[in-house]
């Protein structure tokens, strides 16, 4: 069968990524023999469905799926519409957002995919569709069952890169249950990984292709599995160099000799949470860490040379003026580079459900859900104090860049001297 997925556009600018979640289902679907392609539509706004059936499919698709986050989801009821005038028979919808409000897809879809869907959309193109229009869930266990994308669809979702970088995923699942992150009702909480080979062949493959200037590794936390991230450099090593690769990062992993280890492999820069500079807010997240982790972890990927950039949220409940001023006095505390956003309430998070409880909502909709906007107010403090303090925190995030970058200027006309004084005394 032919198949055609879509990621809608979205109204709001924002760093588009690579629709991994359609590659992987795209990949699973190529190996039972069916022809897959990917219309993503957030990284070319610019082509119609009608325009790339013409010109990239052989024949209009028996079957269009829709992936939607609550911010794209709006758009894909006039896209469906699109597809059916083409002779589309079989529209079906998938992603977070409609893991959360199933219903919704089935305004203009014929059948939506709960959840990670690589086992039940094949099932279902293999077997023919349920009488059931939501369909279940069914967790791989084993990452390295979902095969290899083909060069065209891999093409399909990474080419052009944005701004050089390619996004990978490693592994699913997180431990935790922040408030303001998706609920475990709609992920796993398990952690399932490829296998440290199985990783270095897919981050070379990606390398060989596209040339990326930057490779992010967007697991929830890579950094989890002690073993296994060491077993992983190990692999990437083997296979020779790759270009620097970022990775996101929870404080209650990791210690300076494992950071050093990555930092050896080309690992050279994490992203990781902080949320907030006050402690009470922060055990409220569920995020099971204080300002105390948060100071150790940096001063440990400092020494290991690996660039810190932390994410705060703004506007999480209890916050008050006094708090927000708190984050942004801790971010100038730890002297690494910081990116301020505003705490949204997502469907399908647990801050979703509480906002109206503990504060207010600017909008419901979900189209302006963007982290650019104060979205959720909380009860201690104002729409106008939240702008206000951001307008502050970008003052933070420019004054921090930029002793970052002046460091960084020291250390690259530094090194080689060094290198050449010890040269020099070794002989
Ligand atoms: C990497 C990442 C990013 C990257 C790249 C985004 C991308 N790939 O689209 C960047 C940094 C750019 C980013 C930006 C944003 N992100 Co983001 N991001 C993630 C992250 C960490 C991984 C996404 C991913 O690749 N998942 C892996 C794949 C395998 O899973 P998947 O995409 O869900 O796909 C599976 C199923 O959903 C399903 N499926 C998906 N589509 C379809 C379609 C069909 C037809 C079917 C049958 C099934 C199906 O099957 C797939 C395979 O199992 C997730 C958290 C997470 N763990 O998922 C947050 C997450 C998706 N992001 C989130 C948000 C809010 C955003 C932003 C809106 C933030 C902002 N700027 O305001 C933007 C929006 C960007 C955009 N695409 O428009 C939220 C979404 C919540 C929601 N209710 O929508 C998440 C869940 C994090 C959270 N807060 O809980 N993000
Ligand atoms: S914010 Fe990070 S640590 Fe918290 S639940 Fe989400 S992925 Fe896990």
């Amino acid at each position: 069968m032919k198949i055609l997925f879509i990621r809608p556009p979205r109204s709001q600018n924002g760093p588009p990524g690579q629709a991994l979640g359609l590659l992987d289902l795209g990949a699973c679907l190529e190996r039972d023999g069916h022809h897959v392609r990917i219309l993503d539509l957030i990284q070319k706004p610019e082509i119609t469905i009608r325009e790339f059936i013409r010109t990239e499919m052989d024949g209009v698709p028996d079957v269009v799926g829709f992936s939607c986050l609550t911010v794209n989801a709006a758009e894909s009821k006039k896209l469906a519409d699109e597809a059916r005038a083409l002779g589309v028979k079989t529209i079906i919808a998938g992603g977070i957002h409609y893991s959360v409000y199933p219903e919704k897809a089935l305004e203009y879809a014929d059948y939506v995919f709960l959840g990670e869907a690589e086992i039940s959309l094949a099932n279902a193109m293999r077997d023919g569709f349920p009488e059931e229009k939501i369909i279940p869930s069914i967790h791989l266990d084993n990452l390295d069952d979902i095969p290899e994308p083909s060069d065209i669809l891999l093409k399909d979702v990474y080419e052009p890169l944005t701004d050089g970088m390619a996004m990978v995923m490693t592994s699913r699942g997180c431990p935790f249950s922040c408030s303001f992150c998706l609920d475990s009702k709609y992920r796993s909480r398990k952690i399932r990984r490829y296998s440290p080979a199985r990783i270095a062949q897919k981050l070379h493959r990606l390398n060989d292709l596209f040339h990326p200037r930057l490779i992010f590794i967007v697991d929830d936390i890579f950094t989890t599995d002690r073993e296994g991230v060491i077993k992983c450099c190990d692999e990437i090593d083997r296979l020779g160099k790759l270009p620097p690769m970022s990775f996101h990062h929870h404080v209650k992993f990791g210690d300076v000799a494992l950071f050093k280890r990555m930092r050896r492999s080309g690992f050279f820069s994490s992203g990781v949470g902080m949320e907030s500079g006050n402690d009470q807010i922060l055990k409220a997240t569920g995020k099971s860490i204080t300002t105390d982790d948060i100071r150790k972890s940096v001063r440990e990927l400092k020494k290991a040379r690996i660039e810190v950039l932390g994410f705060f949220l703004l506007g999480l409940p209890g916050e008050t003026k006094e708090t927000l001023r708190e984050t942004l006095n801790f971010a100038k505390e730890l002297n690494v580079r910081c990116s301020f956003h505003f705490a949204i309430p997502y469907p399908g998070s647990r801050l979703h459900e509480q906002a109206q409880e503990l504060g207010s909502l600017t909008t419901d909709n979900f189209a302006f859900y963007s982290i650019e906007s104060p979205i959720f107010i909380p009860e201690g403090t104002t729409e106008e104090e939240l702008l206000a303090m951001m307008e502050e925190a970008r003052k933070v995030e420019r004054c921090l860049r930029k002793r970052q970058q002046r460091k960084i200027a020291f250390y690259r006309f530094i090194n080689p001297l060094v290198r050449l004084y010890k040269k020099l005394r070794g002989r």
